[in-house]
């Protein structure tokens, strides 16, 4: 039957040496099968330019060419932690660059997929950060710096970032309900996929008075998180690296 795979948050690094495994695994003998791949954000743990050096990076997007080429589309929207990733390492992957917010037809279901961090509007710390880092003329400043000096203000603002979670609860950081009514009403969809919060789940809502469900995927930490649309339906799996 016909597949389409969403994943996201796999949060890629060197440090991480098992899941950078299990995903390889995942893209040379789960993903060769399906119709399309769309990745839905964070990726990677950190992204600071197309031009960092790191091995990994040129691993992963020839694994991802390798499964584009096999004839498998593939689409990235950023997430958060690799939203300067840019349209050089896009082509060296063989992927598509996606908006925000992308509505996507699939045997004859409507979905709309996104990262999810615009979703959580109570975490208003998070929002201003947003806007901010998400200025143009900001993030072309931040590339033409050294890639060390990059590197410092990544890992800077990773930290501040590690400080600030540590002090909001987990309500401030999960989406907030009306955000998710508003964009799904906005786009006509009874059928959300997003990532982002780490908190795997299917949950039923309504939207313009018909039954609707927003999917979470789950963060590669121990274990894979996918969801697999087919003409039957949206699936949810989990399965080890
Ligand atoms: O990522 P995570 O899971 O820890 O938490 C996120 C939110 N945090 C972030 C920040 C990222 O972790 C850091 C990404 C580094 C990218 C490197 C490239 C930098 C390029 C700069 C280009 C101009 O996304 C966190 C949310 C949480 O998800 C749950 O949703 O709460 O939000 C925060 O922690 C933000 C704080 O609330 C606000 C911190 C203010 C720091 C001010 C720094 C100002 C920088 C100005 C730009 C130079
Ligand atoms: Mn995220």
């Amino acid at each position: 039957m016909p597949a389409t795979l969403f994943i996201a948050d796999i949060h890629l690094s060197q440090d991480e040496p098992a899941i950078t495994a299990g995903f390889l695994s995942f893209l040379a003998r789960e993903a060769p099968g399906a119709d399309a791949l769309y990745i839905l954000g964070d990726l990677f743990e950190v992204w600071i330019g197309d031009d960092d050096p790191n091995p990994l990076h040129q691993q992963v997007a020839a694994a991802l060419r390798q499964l584009s080429e096999s004839g498998v589309r593939c689409y990235f929207i950023h997430g958060n932690r690799d939203f300067l990733l840019g349209q050089r390492f896009a082509r060296r992957a063989g992927m598509q660059l996606l908006p925000a917010e992308q509505i996507v037809n699939l045997y004859d279901q409507r979905l709309l997929i996104m990262h999810g961090d615009t979703l959580c509007t109570d975490d208003a710390g998070y929002q201003r950060f947003r806007r901010q880092v998400h200025r143009r003329w900001l993030q072309r400043l931040f590339l033409a710096l050294p890639l060390a000096v990059r590197q410092r203000i990544a890992s800077r603002m990773r930290n501040n970032s590690r400080q600030a979670n540590q002090h909001k609860s987990l309500e401030i950081m999960d989406v907030n309900q009306q955000a998710v009514e508003q964009v799904m009403t906005h786009y006509q969809v009874q059928r959300l996929i997003h990532g982002h919060t780490h908190r795997p789940a299917v949950h039923a809502l309504e939207v313009n008075h018909a039954a609707a469900e927003r999917m979470v995927l789950g963060a590669w930490h121990h274990e894979g998180s996918m969801i697999k649309v087919t003409p039957d339906g949206a699936q949810f799996i989990a399965f080890p690296l």
